[in-house]
């Protein structure tokens, strides 16, 4: 077992990880920017480096920085978290080469995945279900036209290097689809500096489902179960809740039992997400997340499972040690991801906490980096705390939540908490029937 880990995140995840590292018996190591001198994570660890200034991009992206934080600490390992490196393939490679364990997968399953070309048709390959579309990358205008008259419009152009909606375009005709195509790539050059683009079959109201992961390296692999993250905004996720109240026990075993066969196959250590999209009782695969996800927590709840526990374990070289079998699902949990930001606007809203009570009780989880007087910096992502809740049934899940809603409070900068007691009201959201574009629609008042 590890001795030593180095955190190279912030916020709630770095919390998360070095509360799994400390029931371990793990030594911690937060590294920070100058930003984050006064955040939790580095009060917490039991040793903190100052790796850079504010900016993200010459601190928490800083790979010299990191290195040499792990260095000069004695780390053994390092947990990339969420976000910031958890899916540079190069950086998991360095870390390797200057002799530590980067806690995920190879460097070569992050590569893969990362072009989503290329995991499309890797998992094609291993027999999972695609949204059907051109089989590779389309090269000019000619063979866009000649793959949507094959699968037929609308049609979907989507950047290889994407993922997270940038440069994806909607095209319904031959016309629309001349423009479509050329924007697609220019998004995708500017975004990405790569506009290598692919085509799929455009599906108007697919829900969000994705099955959590987890491999060895010795060739095992399970399933969690799926999460229903349907619930978002511009491509940010704001509710998801586990299972999906959209499947039954039939598409439930069919679909987890598929992704975690083709895991296995691929041979992929770590935890590992696949995210289908599902249409008329259908799973099409859209792609894999080689990192642990924010909302890891719900498919905790619902298992037992401390994932970023065995998310270590297995970077050890720890055989799983259980099998399918052995993972029972009691109940449901919902989590509300709750931001600095304008409730309506969505304007971000750092600043500083005046007013910090988090709600508790039987089956309530609060991740969080807060406390009363601390100052939220503007310079990251907007997720502040992550409430999690868990019941015996949905019903008593969301009567929990609601519950819980009352009882959070947040004081001096505007949050997300008043959208998440008017979605958890929805009747469409308390009787499950919601797709990808239902919080858009509510919003716009449709
Ligand atoms: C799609 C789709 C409809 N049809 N693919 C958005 C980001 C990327 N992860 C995949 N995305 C989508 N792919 C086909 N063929 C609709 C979306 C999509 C979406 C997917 C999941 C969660 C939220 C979404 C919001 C808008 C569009």
């Amino acid at each position: 077992m590890f001795e030593k880990v180095l955190i190279a995140n912030r916020g709630e995840i770095a919390l998360r990880i070095h509360r799994a590292c400390r029931e371990m018996g793990i030594q911690t190591v937060a590294v920070h920017s100058t930003a984050d001198a006064d955040a939790m994570h580095v009060r917490l660890a039991d040793e903190a480096v100052c790796i850079g200034p504010a900016s993200a991009r010459e601190s928490y992206l800083n790979i010299p920085a990191i290195l040499t934080a792990a260095t000069i600490t004695g780390a053994d390992a390092i947990h990339p978290g969420i976000g910031f490196m958890s899916e540079n393939a190069q950086f998991a490679q360095m870390v390797e080469e200057h002799g530590f364990t980067f806690i995920g997968p190879t460097p070569e399953h992050i590569r893969i995945m990362g072009d989503k070309v290329t995991a499309k048709k890797t998992v094609l390959d291993l027999g999972l279900p695609v949204v059907p579309g051109s089989p590779g990358p389309v090269e000019t205008l000619e063979e866009a036209i000649a793959v949507a008259e094959h699968t037929g419009y609308p049609v979907l152009i989507k950047a290889a290097a994407g993922g997270g909606g940038k440069g994806m375009k909607v095209a319904w005709s031959a016309d629309q689809l001349r423009e479509a195509y050329q924007l697609a790539r220019g998004e995708s050059r500017a975004a990405f500096g790569n506009d290598q683009v692919y085509m799929e079959r455009y599906l108007s109201k697919p829900r969000h489902i994705e099955i959590q992961l987890l491999g060895d390296m010795h060739g095992n692999a399970v399933h969690f179960g799926e999460r229903d993250c349907s619930v978002q905004r511009r491509h940010q996720k704001v509710v998801e809740e586990a299972p999906s109240p959209a499947l039954n026990a039939e598409q439930r075993e069919f679909i987890g039992n598929l992704a975690a066969r083709t895991t296995s196959e691929l041979g992929y250590r770590g935890v590992g997400t696949m995210e289908f999209l599902f249409e008329d009782g259908e799973f099409f695969f859209i792609e894999m997340n080689t990192r642990l996800q924010v909302e890891h927590t719900i498919t905790e709840m619902i298992t037992g499972i401390d994932l970023v526990r065995e998310q270590i374990r297995v970077a050890t070289g720890a055989p799983l040690g259980y099998g399918q079998s052995d993972i029972r699902f009691h109940g449901h949990a919902i989590e509300c991801r709750v931001n600095a930001e304008h409730p309506e606007t969505f304007l971000p809203s750092p600043g500083k906490i005046d007013g910090y009570h988090a709600p508790g009780g039987l089956g309530v989880r609060v991740d969080s980096a807060l406390y009363d007087g601390y100052r939220v910096p503007p310079y990251y992502d907007s997720l502040i705390a992550k409430l999690v809740v868990h019941g015996t049934t949905r019903n008593e899940c969301m009567m929990r939540l609601r519950r819980a809603l009352e009882e959070f409070v947040i004081g001096g900068i505007d949050t997300s908490l008043p959208l998440h007691r008017r979605i958890i009201a929805e009747p469409n959201f308390i009787n499950g029937n919601y797709d990808i574009h239902w919080l858009e629609h509510l919003m716009a008042g449709k």
